[in-house]
This record gives structure tokens, C-alpha cells and sequence, in this order.
């Protein structure tokens, strides 16, 4: 085949990473093995030596495995991907393999709750420590920057707020300083935002969300920029262990064929569903990055390509009204997670930012009477009547 990383990414989402099968499979086959023959003592202490290609252990390596990596290296447009367990794994692991005791990361204030509780309670038990900053404000971030920083990590959109950080700015800032800049780039997928074009040095996804994108799965994925900073991130993953198993591999890479059908079915609904929650008159305040109401809107122009299909809004109400919406809505399940083809509605405050301290979440505009959406790819009408039923009941 042309190289895969010549065609467009709809082609991209369908054949990348597959390999060529013994048996001519067009699929790749779920190995689902914990380790591999060696063909003679030899070849075994020759794996081991690195001296020859091969399969030796599922932690360490998988072809199964393997096939979804390389389909997101080629999406992201990055060197190499490595599967984990979890998103949570992706992030605990990228800190492990490139922080140490006494350096410091500067953190999007609004992030998933569970990556704000990792860096607030437990990394600086091994000595790293976290300032929280708004980094859509540029300033912001070059006033925490300290001798001892070594990382920017970025969420934009952010979770659940939705506010924009302007990649190409922070790459710039993270290049002058000489700071390792990650993304989390969950909430757009690699089909409506390109990290790595704006200078990040390492992407991450929870591909429990968009990634594969069924609700059936819990996993994660990181991404690496170069081929060289590779192997340091092997290690970390093989020996914290966070490695995915063959059967949700291959559901990923299942799920990943139809990425961008359901990327872009979720955005056209959420985009009219944005619309008529900005228009209703029980809704404060919305937030979306296809209303030009968003405080980043030029920026979200910029650096994505379309708004997504995650909304947060306000009700007039407060908490009380949103209570009540997310007691009494049909069709949209009342659940955390997000980027199924299945619509989702939770309360942040209650939910997955629960574990934050009220503090904290005041601090990341994380309101108590915030509410977050996640736009599935059911009739965009058959929606908005679920939400105009519930909120007369508001
Ligand atoms: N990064 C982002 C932006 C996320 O939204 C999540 C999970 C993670 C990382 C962690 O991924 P996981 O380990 O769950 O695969 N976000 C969730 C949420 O908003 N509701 O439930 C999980």
C-alpha cells in the first residue's frame, strides 16, 4: 500500500495500522496471548538483547496491540503511540517517564477531575508539584513560570468548562523556556485538532471517549512527537505496567474505522442543539465553541476544525434546575464519560469534579450549577425534544 500517511484521514481512520495477515485477514486478529514462543534458547536471549524483532511478552509488546498504536501515530501525525489501560494511565505514566522530584508543571486550572486530583494529591508525594493556571491567559502562564518548571500541561477544550487555550501561543512560550508541552487532546479527537502542528511535544487521548467511542471500553493512548522520545516511554509504561490487553485494542481499532462519521455526525447535531439552548429562555449561559459567544471563539477558529460535541451550560435555576433537568430528560442517559455515539448529560460539581476541593472548582469556574453535555449521534430533533420536555419541567 501508499503510504498510509499520504492519504486523507477519513482513508486514514479506515486502514491505518492494519497489518499484513498470514491469512490474508483484512482485520488485524486479537492475539489475545499473555506471551510468545521462542523458536530455540537463542532467539528467546536474542529478544531479550534487542538484537532481533519479535514478540515476547504482552506488557511489553503486542501485535494486536501494536496495530491500534501505529493507527494513532498516524492520525496525530506522530512517530509512535503507546496503548494504556486508561486515560488516568496515559497521564500517570507521561509524568513518570519525563518528570522528576523537584520539577514543576504548569496545569490548565480546568481539567478532568480525576488529572486534578493525580497532580494536586498525588504527585507531590513524589516530589512534583503543580500550579493551576487559566492558560487561555498567556500571561497567566508566563508569570508561574518558575526555574524548576519542566512542564506545560495543556486540556482545550477544557474539562468540563470548555474554555480554549491557544496551542500555538503556548508552544511558542514552551519553546522559549524550555518546557515539555503535552496536551490532552480527548475532547477534540485527532480529527478536529492537531496538536503536534502547534508545537506540542506529546499528546494524550482517553480513548474511552472519542477514540473508540462505544461506551465499552476504558482506555488510553499516548502519543510521541519523535521517534526518540520513544523508548524512554516504553520503559515507564512496561514497568508501571498501564498497558492495554489485546480485546479492547482491537475494539479501539475497531472503533477508530468510524471516527470521523461519528465526529462530525455529533458536531452537526451539537451545533444546532448549542444553538437552541443559547436561544431558550431558562438557559444563563452556554458554552460551545461554534457560538460566537465563546470567549475563544477566534481562537477555537484557529486551532480546531469544527467546535466538537461537548457543550457546558448554566441554568437560570442554578443547581436546582439543573437537578431537576437531569431527573426528568429521556434519551439523554444521565452518566459521566463522554464521545459515544450515545448522548450523555452529568453535574461536574457532583460528578466527575467532585473530588476537587470547592475551592479549586470555584477557581476553574467549575459552577455548581454547571452542567455538561456530550452529543451523540441520535436525530438531532429527537434531542432537542428530549431537552424542551425537561426543561418545561425546570
Ligand atoms: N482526560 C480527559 C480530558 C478526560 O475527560 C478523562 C476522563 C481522562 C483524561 C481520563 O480518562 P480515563 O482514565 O477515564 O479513560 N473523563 C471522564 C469524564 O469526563 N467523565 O468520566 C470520565
Amino acid at each position: 500500500m501508499h503510504n498510509i500517511r499520504n492519504y486523507a484521514v477519513d482513508t486514514q481512520c479506515v486502514h491505518s495500522g492494519i497489518k499484513e495477515d498470514l491469512n490474508g485477514s483484512v482485520t488485524t486478529p486479537i492475539y489475545q496471548t499473555s506471551t510468545f514462543k521462542f523458536r530455540n534458547a537463542q532467539h528467546g536471549a536474542r529478544l531479550f538483547k534487542g538484537e532481533e524483532e519479535g514478540y515476547i511478552y504482552t506488557r511489553m509488546r503486542n501485535p494486536t496491540v501494536e496495530a491500534m498504536e501505529d493507527a494513532i501515530a498516524v492520525l496525530e501525525g506522530g512517530a509512535k503511540a503507546l496503548g494504556c489501560a486508561s486515560g488516568m494511565a496515559s497521564v500517570h505514566t507521561l509524568l513518570g517517564a519525563l518528570l522528576s522530584a523537584g520539577d514543576h508543571i504548569i496545569s490548565s486550572e480546568s481539567v478532568y477531575g480525576a488529572t486534578q486530583t493525580l497532580l494536586t494529591n498525588i504527585m507531590p508525594k513524589f516530589g512534583i508539584n503543580t500550579s493551576f493556571i487559566d492558560t487561555s491567559n498567556l500571561d497567566a502562564i508566563k508569570n508561574a513560570i518558575k526555574p524548576e518548571t519542566k512542564m506545560l500541561y495543556i486540556e482545550t477544550p477544557a474539562n468540563p468548562t470548555i474554555v480554549i487555550s491557544d496551542l500555538e501561543e503556548i508552544g511558542k512560550i514552551a519553546k522559549e523556556h524550555n518546557l515539555i508541552f503535552a496536551v490532552d487532546n480527548t475532547f477534540m479527537s485527532p480529527i478536529l485538532q492537531k496538536p503536534f502542528d502547534f508545537g506540542a511535544d506529546y499528546i494524550i487521548h482517553s480513548m474511552t471517549k472519542y477514540l473508540n467511542g462505544h461506551a465499552d471500553v476504558v482506555a488510553g493512548v499516548i502519543v510521541c512527537k519523535t521517534e526518540d522520545q520513544y523508548p524512554s516511554m516504553r520503559k515507564m509504561l512496561n514497568h508501571f505496567g498501564g498497558t492495554i490487553d489485546p480485546f479492547n485494542s482491537f475494539l479501539v481499532h475497531r472503533g477508530i474505522k468510524t471516527l470521523k462519521l461519528r465526529v462530525m455526525q455529533s458536531q452537526e447535531n451539537a451545533k444546532k442543539i448549542a444553538d437552541y439552548l443559547n436561544n431558550h429562555p431558562k438557559v444563563q449561559s452556554v458554552m460551545y465553541p461554534g457560538l460566537q459567544n465563546h470567549p475563544q471563539y477566534e481562537i477555537a477558529q484557529k486551532q480546531q476544525k469544527g467546535p466538537g460535541s461537548m457543550i457546558s451550560f448554566e441554568l437560570r435555576g442554578g443547581y436546582d434546575a439543573g437537578e431537576k433537568l437531569m431527573n426528568n430528560i429521556e434519551l439523554i442517559q444521565l452518566a459521566v464519560s463522554l464521545g459515544g455515539v450515545e448522548s450523555l448529560i452529568q453535574h461536574p460539581a457532583s460528578m466527575t469534579h467532585a473530588g476537587m476541593t470547592k475551592e479549586a472548582r470555584q477557581k476553574a469556574k467549575i459552577t455548581d450549577g454547571l452542567v455538561r453535555l456530550s452529543v451523540g449521534i441520535e436525530d438531532v430533533e429527537d434531542l432537542i425534544n428530549a431537552l424542551e420536555s425537561a426543561l418545561k419541567l425546570v
